[in-house]
């Protein structure tokens, strides 16, 4: 009997928000919880995803490694999640991150075409606090459209950025989008268990 389709997580977000580093977070927890993980990644920035930094995580995401499984995105994105969804029967999770350039608009389209809802696509927005001003001017509408396609908002680096820029962070996100739900992370430490859990059960 085919189990069911993996959960897909989208980690979108600008240059350098955090991405990476919170999808290595997130394998690492779902390893410990023995869930099996494939990854798809746009672009390797100045956290890199490596062999060896998997092999830290456990022998069942490394075995997943060492195929074709972290792939950039030669082929495409559709390309991609089809083949994960063909020849693995026993994913738990799908993670991807695409470039911090990219509108996750445009990203919507193939992964639909794999069969998944829009609404089963959980897309984790990173918000780095230090380029808030940055997001208010320059990149305002990707800023609107990235937050209006996210299930959440992890606002991170709470350890560097000053807590009145976090605030000010929350409150443009929530002005933007009235209940979205913010969580503040360091992403130098643990996931905030808020996160594990939604992540775990599917309710988000
Ligand atoms: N202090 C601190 N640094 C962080 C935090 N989150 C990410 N960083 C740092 O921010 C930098 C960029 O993080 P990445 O995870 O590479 O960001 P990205 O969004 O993947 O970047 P691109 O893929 O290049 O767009 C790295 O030096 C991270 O260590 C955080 O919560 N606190
Ligand atoms: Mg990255």
């Amino acid at each position: 009997m085919k189990k069911r389709r993996p959960e897909i997580v989208l980690f979108t977000g600008f240059l350098g928000s955090g991405k990476t580093t919170m999808l290595l977070k997130t394998i690492e927890m779902l390893a410990d919880k023995e869930k099996k993980c494939a990854i798809i990644i746009n672009e390797i920035g100045d956290v890199g995803i490596d062999n060896r930094q998997m092999r830290k995580l456990g022998y069942d995401v490394l075995d997943l490694f060492g195929g074709c499984v972290c792939c950039t995105l030669k082929v495409t994105l559709e390309a991609t999640i089809n083949h994960l969804l063909n020849e693995y029967d026993n994913l738990d999770y799908i993670l991807f991150e695409p470039s911090g350039m990219a509108d996750p608009s445009a990203l919507y389209p193939a992964i639909t075409n794999c069969g998944y809802r829009e609404n089963e696509i959980h897309n984790v927005f990173i918000f780095d606090p230090l380029r808030v001003d940055l997001y208010q001017v320059h990149l305002n509408q990707l800023f609107r459209d990235s937050l209006n396609l996210s299930k959440i908002v992890v606002i991170n680096k709470i350890d560097e950025a000053p807590p009145e820029m976090v605030l000010q962070a929350r409150e443009m996100a929530e002005n933007i989008k009235p209940g979205v739900k913010c969580l503040m992370m360091n992403l130098n430490e643990e996931l905030i268990p808020e996160f594990s859990r939604m992540l775990i059960s599917g309710r988000w």
